[in-house]
């Protein structure tokens, strides 16, 4: 695996962010937290309006595995990465594929007839950020799209798939064919469990999943979910990263997976499946007058880890690439990179 060929392909939500600063009366009026992520229900789904007539808002393309692609994309050479998953036919689908396009990333969408292309709310509030998605026709995404010639050109090609949890919402069956591929010809699938309701309520469809992960990402607040849901009494981040790498004896991958998890400015933990010992990365220093929103900063740690292994790196190199890319982000508006291109 050197990259240039398409050896990346990402399944997740296509979102287009409507980000704002200073929102706390936006997190008290619609009751969300103030780092978090979730579906919007039927009272917050009037966020988008407010935020339009009241805020300053900035548009950026969004989706938490879309971003993933374009950052691991950032490292690798031109056509590396492509990316599915379903859109409306509207220009928000438009300023999606544009950023894509910029970065070199391959959108092979599908288009919903009737539904808009989804948003997600994103309030900054100091160094947190709160995620209120309306998915839209993101969970419109047919697992027949897999079946087209585009998508099926990309799927048998790759040599590793990228799976955002986020999609597990509504999506189980389309990332099983993706996780099945991967199984049969024994390349990679990774997978993020992206907020912390997808390992409580999307359990079921987390556990179908992660026996045919070799790589799993996620933070501290999500290996509590995880915890929570598979009654481990454990808080401990390392104890967790390692049932997560040792969960379902009988797979596939199982000789391989690792685990990932971030834990803000702390330092990283990897745990692997099998071991007694977990590794613990130090997370590089960032001044916190440099973080301008941590908008995305998991997903292009994610893609940077993802990246640098299509480019044949160490789990340990690549984890440092994440490290680099997320502080990247964090000193960005919103879930993109710095261009012209810096090296990493
Ligand atoms: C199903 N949900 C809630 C979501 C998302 C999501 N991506 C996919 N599905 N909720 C928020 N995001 C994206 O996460 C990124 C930050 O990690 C946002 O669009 C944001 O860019």
């Amino acid at each position: 695996m050197a990259g240039g060929n398409f050896e990346l392909v990402a399944l997740g939500n296509p979102l287009l962010d409507m980000q704002i600063r200073n929102g706390e009366a936006m997190l008290e009026k619609y009751g969300l937290k103030p780092n978090d992520a979730v579906l919007a229900d039927d009272k917050q789904l009037a966020i988008y309006q407010d935020i339009v007539d009241n805020y300053d808002v900035t548009y950026v393309a969004g989706g938490a595995a879309q971003n993933a692609a374009r950052c691991a994309q950032y490292v690798l050479p031109p056509n590396s990465t492509a990316y599915l998953g379903c859109v409306g036919k509207d220009d928000l689908a438009k300023q999606l594929q544009a950023a894509n396009d910029k970065e070199g990333l391959k959108s092979i969408y599908q288009f919903s007839d009737d539904a808009p292309t989804g948003s997600c709310a994103v309030v900054i509030t100091g160094h947190n950020r709160s995620l209120c998605t309306n998915l839209g026709a993101a969970e419109k995404f047919a697992k027949s799209h897999l079946e087209t010639a585009e998508a099926q050109q990309a799927i048998k090609n790759a040599k590793i798939f990228y799976l955002g949890g986020f999609f597990l919402t509504h999506g189980v069956e389309s990332a099983l064919v993706l996780a099945n591929e991967a199984k049969a010809r024994d390349v990679s699938f990774t997978m993020n469990l992206s907020a912390p309701f997808i390992p409580q309520f999307f359990t079921a469809q987390v556990d179908q999943v992660v026996p045919f992960a070799d790589v799993i990402f996620g933070n501290e607040t999500e290996a509590e979910a995880w915890a929570q849901a598979h009654n481990l009494e454990s808080k401990d981040l390392k104890q967790i990263a390692q049932a997560i790498a040792d969960y379902d004896a009988a797979t596939t991958k199982a000789e391989k997976r690792v685990v990932i998890m971030t834990n803000g400015s702390q330092p990283t933990i990897l745990a692997k499946r099998g071991e007694s010992q977990q590794y613990v990365h130090e997370t590089p220093k960032i001044n916190p007058a440099d973080i301008v929103d941590t908008n995305g900063a998991g997903d292009a740690f994610a893609g940077g880890v993802v990246g640098a292994l299509v480019l044949g790196k160490s789990i340990d190199e690549a984890i440092n690439v994440g490290h680099k890319l997320g502080g990247m982000c964090i000193g960005q508006v919103g879930p993109i990179l710095k261009f012209p291109k810096e090296d990493v």
